[in-house]
């Protein structure tokens, strides 16, 4: 008798410790690109918010990962369906973000608006969701290209408005200290939104905070109201943000913030400094447990460090890439998204 209830308390704490253990809530969630042959827009359909998470046309919480394009203006030959049908079939992604360059890129090439029509195209084809970032950066300011930003995300809610592929990033990472959540970006937010809604009334459209999209709270502080799917962004390059910004998005959700990672780097925010593998994996690891989407940067052969090629391979943008094309950044996010890679194994392994 004593033995036995030794015994099953033993086991009472084993099931308990599995069920609470480090990989968090969704541990559940198979992130996979293709599951039973279906693709992930197959099986989650269209994604809505409710609470902090992002869920799937049931209701039930889902985790989306994927990759971003470079700047369209200069790696764009990338955003093709091979290459994205690549990443689903032998990266694992779930989600493909195509980064239109405001400032630098489509405001004076407005012909690389294809460039995010053909990966558009291609995630609807190959079943994956796709980010249409509007890629403010060196602008700063949204509003200064408002009217452009109206103009583009109009057309493409009529086109593509009934896809349950399409989630629109509205503006990449405001920044300046003259650029606030009150005047600047939730004004500029409240109009495109209004302008996506009249042709699309249910996708998801995630919002840039201050600070190069490294202040949650602000607009955990004062959210966008009387809206359904507004998610909110954080962007962190591991190299350079860690645990500040990570008690910061903690704060963000407890007041009811949804919150969408639609660019990080293993790299430091410049890019580049090298591969920060142990800084990444407790990021990874605290995305999974809060549930939060991400998508890293980037697919280009430039050279920097945050690229997933190395420098000059595949100039082809053909995809089937090989072990000696990848990057180091290549390999690791590559093993981290086929699920092949979290905190522990990597403790393991050193
Ligand atoms: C960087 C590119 C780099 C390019 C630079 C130009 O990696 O090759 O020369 O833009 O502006 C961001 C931006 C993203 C940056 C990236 C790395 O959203 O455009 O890309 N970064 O610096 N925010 C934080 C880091």
């Amino acid at each position: 008798m004593k033995k036995l209830s030794i015994v099953s308390i033993a086991l009472a704490v084993l099931v308990l410790a599995a069920s609470c253990g480090d990989k968090g809530k969704y541990a559940g969630d198979s992130h996979l690109a293709i599951e039973d042959g279906k693709t992930v827009v197959e099986r989650y359909g269209s994604l809505q918010v409710i609470g902090t998470d992002l869920c799937d046309q049931n209701g039930k919480p889902v985790q989306i990962r994927g990759m971003s394009s470079h700047g369209l203006q200069w790696y764009g030959k990338y955003a093709n369906k091979d290459v994205i049908k690549w990443l689903r079939d032998d990266w694992n992604c779930q989600a493909w973000r195509a980064a239109l360059y405001t400032q630098g890129g489509y405001i004076g090439n407005p012909v690389l608006k294809d460039k995010v029509i053909t990966s558009i195209e291609a995630c609807i084809e190959t079943g994956m969701y796709v980010l249409v970032d509007w890629h403010v950066l060196g602008d700063k300011d949204p509003l200064l290209y408002a009217v452009d930003a109206e103009d583009f995300f109009t057309e493409i809610a009529q086109k593509y408005g009934d896809k349950a592929n399409i989630i629109y990033e509205i503006c990449n990472e405001p920044n300046g200290k003259n650029v606030t959540w009150k005047d600047n970006i939730k004004p500029y937010a409240e109009r495109i939104i209004a302008a996506i809604r009249k042709y699309d009334p249910d996708n998801v459209i995630i919002v840039g905070t201050p600070n190069w999209s490294g202040d949650v709270l602000s607009a955990a502080r004062d959210p966008i109201l009387n809206q359904k799917n507004i998610m909110y962004t954080v962007h962190f390059y591991t190299g350079s943000q860690g645990r500040e910004r990570r008690a910061e998005i903690k704060k963000a959700l407890l007041k009811g913030l949804p919150i969408f990672a639609t660019e990080w780097g293993c790299t430091k925010d410049s890019g580049d400094g090298g591969v920060f593998e142990k800084e990444t994996l407790q990021w990874t690891e605290f995305l999974r447990e809060n549930n939060i989407s991400w998508i890293n940067w980037s697919v280009n052969n430039k050279g920097e460090d945050s690229g997933v090629l190395k420098f000059n391979a595949d100039r082809n943008a053909k995809g089937n890439w090989k072990e000696e094309d990848l990057s180091k950044a290549g390999v690791f996010i590559r093993r981290i998204m086929r699920n092949e890679l979290d905190y522990a194994t990597w403790k393991k392994e050193k």
